[in-house]
């Protein structure tokens, strides 16, 4: 299985307004099957007065930007139809300020005065979040409410067993509609604030407890639902999590490649190896990168270096992930203030002009002509699209690799060494990320090159 994340918005247009679509990405069928991808994960398609989506106006309806219900459930048809699994992007955590819950609670009515969080005379009010120094708590008509990710998107209470049964019901909801799983934004986050103490504090045990739950009420409509979470945290705690929902991204593994490639050693890559890729009770997903994030090509500025990232995510143990556009060397340089900048169009065509091109913003990072394009890179020899086509064949031809981990993990300043295995079948994979010749064990490795013996 190969995963593949779609930013709805910056894919491809079915009904020529410029915005990316469930249509579009029906019609995208042939270039899925092409770059080999059969497990699409969707940023949230729900109806959301932003342009990321992730504040939510109504969890049960698609965003009409994207299409109707049907419009959906059409896609949804056609990628299973071809073999295709969906997987929905589902931030739990909070609501947009605009949604009927909050606008109610802010009224007093009940019972959804009891689905948010307000202050309490001993809560620290100026309080900041532990990586940024955005504020936690938000004031509006003298009444002040929790909200991580900003005034916009308040946090939704899961102590109160009212709004737990909400999620439940979504979860439902969705699973009924026929996708095949979810992606669990924000996962460490439902459960983040100490309430006694009055500031900030994962509580990990409850929220795994909390996914525990979701994930039992989702396996028992569907035992084969795939979830996967979304834990931006040290190794170690994603652990936790993924053993509960079954899969998580490994964030370590991009981080390491990333900063191995740029530094020119590959001691974090074997660092990440040997913490992250050992024999697990989940399936580990490593990734090029998503939203979050500076775009991969924007990092590794070398195609030939990235062409030994993908090698690397390729021969790798679990569920690689490709953000859309990282396959074709997007560009995009992650700004938190203007998140535009690393979600650009997919440059179809190298005019960036023709049927499907999706329009809703300028390009930025991605010009025209500048060989970024599914057309210029399915056109050239030897480019990044034509080696990811050809790591993505190489995994298709070994399907065991979803249930493998890594062992014996060596390492010398440039070339990383490692056995994949199931148990049964394996395979040897040496990678030299210098653009000279190395030797490692006695095999020869040219530039870039990732050998599998
Ligand atoms: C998700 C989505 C994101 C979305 C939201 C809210 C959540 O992907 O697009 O925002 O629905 C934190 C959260 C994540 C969140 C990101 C954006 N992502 O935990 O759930 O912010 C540290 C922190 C992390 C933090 C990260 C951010 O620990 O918690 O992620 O910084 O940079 C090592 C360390 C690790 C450290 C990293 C980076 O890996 O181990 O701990 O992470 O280094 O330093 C969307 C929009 C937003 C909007 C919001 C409402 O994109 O613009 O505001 O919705």
């Amino acid at each position: 299985m190969i995963g593949y994340e779609i930013f709805v918005r910056s894919f491809s247009d079915g009904n020529e307004d410029g915005i990316g679509d469930f249509k579009g990405i029906a019609n995208s069928v042939e270039y899925f099957k092409k770059i080999g991808v059969d497990l699409i994960w969707l940023t949230p398609h729900f109806k959301s007065p932003s342009y990321h989506g992730y504040d939510i106006l109504d969890f049960y309806s698609p965003n009409p930007s994207f299409g109707s219900m049907e419009d959906f459930k059409e896609m949804v048809d056609v990628l299973h139809k071809n073999g295709i699994k969906i997987v929905i992007d589902l931030p739990l955590n909070h609501v947009s300020d605009r949604h009927p819950w909050f606008k109610a609670a802010m009224k007093g009515e009940k019972p959804y005065v009891d689905y948010f969080l307000w202050a309490k005379e001993h809560f620290d009010l100026k309080e900041k979040r532990h990586w940024d120094e955005e504020l936690l708590w938000h004031e509006r008509n003298e009444k002040w409410y929790y909200g991580v990710f900003g005034g916009s998107s308040p946090d939704l209470n899961y102590d109160n067993p009212e709004t737990f049964n909400e999620a439940l019901k979504i979860i439902d909801f969705w699973l009924d509609a026929g996708v095949d799983g979810f992606r669990f934004d924000a996962a460490k986050h439902i459960f983040d604030y100490d309430v006694e103490k009055g500031s900030f504090r994962y509580a990990h045990d409850k929220n795994v407890d909390f996914w525990q739950k979701i994930m039992d009420r989702a396996r028992s409509k569907n035992p084969e639902v795939f979830a996967v979470t979304e834990v931006w945290d040290d190794p170690e705690i994603v652990d936790r999590y993924a053993n509960a929902i079954g899969c998580s991204f490994n964030f370590y593994f991009t981080e390491a490649i990333r900063e191995s490639m740029t530094h020119g050693s590959v001691y974090k890559i074997y660092d990440c190896f040997s913490r992250t890729m050992g024999k697990k009770p989940y399936k580990v997903s490593n990734f090029t990168g998503n939203h979050d994030m500076t775009r991969l090509a924007s990092i590794i500025t070398s195609e030939d270096q990235r062409k030994v990232f993908y090698g690397l995510l390729l021969t790798a143990p679990g569920i690689p992930f490709i953000f859309y556009g990282d396959e074709v060397g997007m560009r995009g340089i992650y700004d938190p203030f203007f998140t535009e900048d690393v979600i650009e169009p997919l440059p179809w065509y190298a005019s960036l002009s023709g049927d499907g091109q999706a329009f809703w913003k300028s390009f930025k990072y991605n010009r025209a002509f500048s060989g970024v394009s599914v057309e210029e890179q399915l056109s050239r020899e030897n480019s990044l699209l034509r080696e990811v086509i050809n790591w993505t064949k190489f995994r298709k031809e070994n399907p065991w690799l979803l249930d493998a981990w890594v062992e014996d993990v060596r390492h010398n300043t440039f070339v990383i060494s490692y056995s994949v295995t199931d148990g049964n079948r394996g395979f040897r994979v040496l990678a030299n990320i210098a653009g000279h010749y190395e030797q490692f064990d006695g095999i020869n490795l040219k530039p870039y090159e990732v050998k599998i013996i």
